[in-house]
């Protein structure tokens, strides 16, 4: 696998994801200052022109949830997956999507300070209701799937640490930091955190 990525961006997250998974893969580290992520080469891998990015072989994936997902079920007998049949997988699909359907536009709601008149309208509703559910969704842990720690919450826990500790526009809460602890002690979170500083 060819993980196309740049420093201090999303691509955290697929990094750590990769480092969970344990599986060989390599780096391509892209310059956005020098715009290589809007050259035709990799606008073939993501017509978006942004990172993470992965190839597979004839596989191309983009979006970072798509990723941990895609990733996760590559390596078969790490757990980071539910398999299919397995009821975990609802919810395990339902925190990946939560993560770029709800949390994504949450933040930018509340960085950008955008007023929502109409939350029903708006499908992660509203800044509050996505951090309150999220805070609910942490109450027991210590995973989004109680003792099973999954792609999920790499998604979440990156999100949670970007939110709350890097860029602080997220309110700590004693369920976020509990979990945000849990996730960044974790050796592949830090593996993550190194390959990424020294990109820097
Ligand atoms: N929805 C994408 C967002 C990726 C994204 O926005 N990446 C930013 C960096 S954090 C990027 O590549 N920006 C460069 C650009 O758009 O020119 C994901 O979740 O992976």
């Amino acid at each position: 696998m060819k993980l196309y990525w740049s420093p201090n961006t999303r691509s955290q997250r697929a990094l750590w994801m990769l480092e969970e998974a344990g599986l060989p893969y390599e780096r391509v580290k892209l310059d956005l200052g020098a715009g290589e992520h809007k050259r035709p080469a990799f606008l073939a891998v993501n017509p978006m022109g942004k990172v993470p990015a992965l190839e597979d072989g004839a596989a191309k994936v983009a979006e970072s949830a798509a990723i941990c997902a895609y990733v996760a079920d590559r390596a078969t007998d790490s757990g980071l997956a539910p398999p299919i049949g397995d009821p975990d997988r609802g919810r395990f699909l339902h925190w990946l999507f939560f993560s770029a359907g709800c949390v994504e536009p949450a933040y930018m709601q509340k960085a950008m300070g955008w007023t929502v008149d109409r939350p029903s309208m708006a499908g992660w509703g509203t800044y509050e209701a996505v951090m309150d559910v999220l805070d609910a969704a942490l109450a027991t842990g210590p995973w989004l799937l109680g003792d099973r720690f999954t792609a999920a919450d790499v998604m979440i826990g990156s999100d949670l640490h970007f939110g709350v500790r890097v860029f602080k526009f997220v309110e700590s809460r004693p369920n976020f930091e509990a979990y945000i602890d849990r996730c960044t002690a974790r050796p592949a979170f830090q593996r993550a955190m190194a390959i990424n500083a020294a990109g820097v």
